[in-house]
């Protein structure tokens, strides 16, 4: 099979953007900006990019809890991405997923999954429903090789076989489950012979030379797609970075330094351009370009212009209010309709209360709503519209806010005069 030139650029675009992402994204979630966990790719963008190139964009794929790369190469935006991860309503699943459960069945995405292995029964199922039905669809199953030691591996990959399911079964084998690596769980060199258990084609590949990823993901798909059923494919790859992101030491306490660096020689995109450049097929200006996508990350995260950001700024510079910003920010992390503040001018100085103010609004915009119980009548003129003034319990004055401007008139009410 010939890979002609503009198909291999592509193939470097799609790499260089799902690792642009997740740089950027581990620099944020090292800064405390994004809630959550995750779970970086860094390493391994061959295998998602080889396999999705060769799907429609109405064939599908389940991914695993180390997803990110997944659905970046299935068409996923980085616009969406970021938003789900940053718990934004504007997010793949309106910031109720985060990191490890982003689904959009518009661009077939039909899920990661926090539960290792937990996607792969669902594949087959999935793919036994494009058999059913005839409709030529097929479907990709990501996931770990520590996945493929759980019991769902055994019964999906027999359902699939026996049902002859439009789907291929892709374990990225990144060496490591956690902290354990394949040497210590797995009894067997190569785990692609277990497809001979079920009667279907196994084959191991390097998961880090993105050509025979799509020379291998092109067999199986076809293969799946004229319903011949279901292939095993293993990809030899590594995971640059610790389990998940922030792990102590990244991942250093368990491996060592030496045999990262051999794996970064392999990396997958080096190899691809280097490879291109050799042969002549692009020059350094043009693989720089491609690079520069790295500038629509950066304008689609002006477009956040998030309350952690603010917080960190106040908390640096200001003292006695931080503790009220952070818990501000705390309570916005569930994502609530109706936030409650108790007094949240409490010791702060006048220029606090003001800023205390902003972030009130601000919240405001963002549509949730804030119940302010304050006795400081210019922080409460400035950011709410109504007003009760309540006397152990009992509500005494209620009314235009403009109303409290005279505390005489709260007084009153308190007085019963
Ligand atoms: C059913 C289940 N068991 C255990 C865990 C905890 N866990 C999270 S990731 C992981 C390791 C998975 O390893 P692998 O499948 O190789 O994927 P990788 O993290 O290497 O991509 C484990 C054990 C879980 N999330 N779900
Ligand atoms: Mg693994």
């Amino acid at each position: 099979m010939k890979i002609d030139s503009k198909l291999k650029i592509k193939m470097l675009y799609e790499m260089l953007r799902i690792r642009m992402f997740e740089e950027r994204i581990q620099q944020l979630y090292l800064q405390g900006r994004i809630p959550g966990s995750m779970h970086l790719s860094t390493g391994q963008e061959a295998i998602p990019v080889g396999f999705c190139l060769n799907l429609k964009s109405d064939d599908y794929i389940i991914s695993s809890h180390r997803g990110h790369h997944h659905i970046l190469a299935k068409g996923g935006e980085y616009k969406y991405m970021m938003a789900e991860l940053f718990g934004r309503v504007t997010g793949y699943c309106k910031g109720k997923g985060g990191s490890m459960h982003i689904a959009c069945a518009k661009i077939g995405v039909l899920g990661a999954n926090g539960i290792v292995g937990g996607g792969i029964c669902i594949a087959a199922g999935v793919g036994f429903a494009s058999r059913y039905l005839n409709d030529g669809k097929v479907t990709i199953s990501f996931f770990g090789e520590g996945a493929s030691n759980t019991g769902a591996f055994h019964e999906g990959l027999n359902f699939a076989a026996l049902r002859k399911s439009n789907v291929v079964f892709v374990i990225e084998n990144n060496q490591y489950a956690i902290s354990v690596t394949r040497n210590l769980s797995d009894c067997i060199e190569k785990q692609s012979i277990r497809a001979s258990g079920y009667g279907i084609p196994g084959i191991t590949i390097d998961g880090n030379d993105v050509l025979e990823v799509y020379k291998t993901a092109y067999e199986a798909i076809n293969r799946a797609r004229k319903g011949d059923g279901p292939t095993l494919v293993e990809c030899m790859t590594y995971r640059w970075h610790g389990h998940h992101a922030g792990e102590p030491k990244d991942g250093l306490l368990y491996r060592s330094q030496e045999e990262i660096d051999s794996w970064k020689k392999k990396d997958p995109i080096k190899r691809l351009k280097d490879d291109l450049i050799k042969n002549m097929e692009i020059r350094l200006t043009k693989y720089n370009s491609v690079k520069s996508i790295n500038k629509d990350l950066e304008d689609i995260f002006e477009r956040f212009p998030i309350l952690w950001e603010r917080r960190n700024q106040l908390a640096g510079t200001l003292s006695g209010g931080e503790q009220q910003l952070l818990a501000i920010a705390r309570g916005l992390m569930s994502r609530p309709k109706l936030l409650l503040m108790d007094e949240p001018s409490l010791g702060l100085s006048p220029l606090m209360i003001n800023e205390v103010a902003k972030v009130i609004q601000d919240i405001n915009q963002r549509g949730v709503s804030v119940l302010l119980v304050e006795q400081n009548i210019p922080l409460a003129l400035k950011v709410a519209s109504r007003g009760y003034a309540l006397n152990v319990g009992r509500i005494v004055l209620e009314g235009d806010i403009n109303e409290f401007r005279a505390t005489e008139t709260v007084k009153k009410a308190y007085l019963g005069e």
